[in-house]
């Protein structure tokens, strides 16, 4: 026997919209969470969302056969800037088939190597700055790792210089995007007509000026071809050998600027989470320094450095554990079924918000200190024993990141090149933390001090 999932008091029309804070949404739902439990439903509007928190009910529905990925009404809006490329499309949209089979291979194991050397080369970008700025200084962690994972994608995957780090404040496609995102989300949550009342000139004038940067790379390229098997090569000449079929412009653009935000922003929000924990953790960067000085001593990590890197990858994986910078995926049932053994009944076609974040500390995996820092939990074997899609900061199946072994090799080489050179403090050491929303999250507010290490190899 099924029994109705519960539902927070709502108001006529809106549902429980109003209930949900517009600048922080996650706070409210893991408020939520905590109110009601493994699973709640939400009334948007007059759309039903159920938000599911428990290890168990997450498992459930990692399941291709029963559920596939459903673009929740932000992530749908987003549509207008991303439209159909690989992180907004429908299941099976033709134009995602094609682009997931041809740019897969562009962040394989072999290519996400060869990009080494442009992620060291932004790399020091970061650390001449913080080298010469000083220990007075009052660095914002989270600004120059948005600067970093820009320019890194950028140069990884399409040669192109932002050059970010040369620029006070940020870029014109980062105001843009970050526009766009937090646009697409309050788009969402407005009635009809509370839209037709809302101007939307600047949307769509941000939505263009993305569109303008992406042509413009193209534009580049194209006037000055390079032989090299990057993402934008792939794009602009690789052919499916299966239909003979090649990307469209239209598809084209829209993937590249896919790259430019999803390849940025969640492995900021990761770099930033994850020294914030290490700050918080005196003990876990202790360990860390060691492992760091034991393998490096005082050279450059190379590619082959960083997976032997035990520590650090633990240290990680317990930031994304904690922190997901991507807190939730929409999935929905193919046909009507339940949840939880039966207990639920949930329709065809249903948003079903996967609220990682929530799942992610569940006692009955991670056990009663699940709130805890502590990178030990994944070492020797442990990570590998886990429990089936346990640990899902990256998403699941079919539409899992694409970008998940270039964001490691990325974050790992960013924190072991820091923890390396310098010695790091909170400005203010009781900093709580405090979350920033857009598509991710990520920390703010957060400040630190950088000084050269003396104690260094
Ligand atoms: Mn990424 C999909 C998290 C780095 C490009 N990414 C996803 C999803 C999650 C995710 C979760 C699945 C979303 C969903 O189910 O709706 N991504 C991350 C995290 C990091 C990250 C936590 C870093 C940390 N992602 C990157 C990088 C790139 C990238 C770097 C690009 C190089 N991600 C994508 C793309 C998709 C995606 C593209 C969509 C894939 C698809 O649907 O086919």
């Amino acid at each position: 026997m099924s029994v109705p999932i519960p539902q927070p008091p709502a108001i006529p029309f809106l549902g429980n919209v109003t209930s949900i804070d517009k600048d922080v949404p996650l706070n409210s739902y893991i408020l939520l969470a905590k109110t009601y439990g493994e699973i709640y439903q939400l009334n948007m509007m007059g759309t039903p969302i159920v938000s599911i928190n428990s290890y168990a009910l997450m498992n459930e529905v990692s399941d291709e056969t029963r559920f596939r990925k459903h673009l929740n009404p932000g992530l749908f809006e987003m549509r207008n800037a991303l439209g159909d490329a690989l992180f907004s499309a429908l299941p099976d949209e033709p134009n995602w088939v094609l682009a997931h089979r041809l740019l897969m291979p562009a962040f394989g194991p072999l290519a996400i190597k060869d990009m080494m050397d442009g992620m060291r080369d932004i790399c020091d970008q970061l650390v001449l700055k913080w080298e010469r700025f000083g220990p007075q200084a009052v660095l914002d962690p989270s600004a120059d790792f948005t600067r970093l994972t820009f320019d890194t994608i950028a140069l990884c995957s399409m040669s192109y210089r932002m050059n970010s780090f040369y620029s006070e404040t940020p870029v014109p496609f980062i105001t843009a995007m970050v526009n766009v995102l937090l646009e697409s989300d309050a788009r969402s949550r407005r009635t009809r007509i509370g839209q037709a009342m809302h101007g939307d000139a600047m949307y769509w004038r941000d939505i263009k000026l993305m569109a303008d940067i992406a042509g413009q790379i193209v534009a580049e390229r194209e006037a000055n071809p390079v032989d090299k098997k990057d993402l934008l090569n792939t794009m602009l000449h690789a052919r499916d050998p299966q239909s003979g079929r090649q990307m469209s412009a239209d598809s084209i653009s829209k993937n590249l600027i896919t790259f430019l935000v999803a390849g940025h922003e969640t492995s900021s929000g990761m770099l930033t989470f994850t020294i914030y924990y290490l700050l918080r953790t005196p003990e876990a960067l202790r360990k860390l320094r060691e492992e760091v000085d034991a393998i490096l001593g005082g050279r450059p990590a190379s590619a082959d450095d960083l997976p032997r890197m035990s520590y650090l990858n633990a240290v990680l994986r317990e930031s994304l554990r904690l922190s997901p910078p991507a807190p939730r995926r929409g999935v929905t049932p193919l046909q009507d079924t339940t949840l939880g053994g039966g207990k639920y009944f949930v329709k065809a076609g249903t948003t079903i918000a996967v609220m990682s974040w929530m799942v992610q500390r569940d006692p009955a995996v991670w056990g009663e200190d699940a709130e805890e820092f502590r990178p030990e939990r994944h070492l020797n074997g442990a990570f590998e024993a886990l429990p089936p899609n346990a640990w899902q900061p990256f998403g699941f199946g079919v539409r899992a990141c694409i970008g998940r072994a270039f964001a490691w090799q990325e974050v790992c080489l960013v924190i072991a090149t820091i923890i390396q050179k310098f010695d790091l403090t909170f400005v203010d050491p009781s900093y709580t933390l405090q979350l920033k929303q857009t598509l991710t999250v990520k920390p703010t507010g957060l400040h630190i001090h950088a000084r050269l290490r003396t104690d260094a190899p």
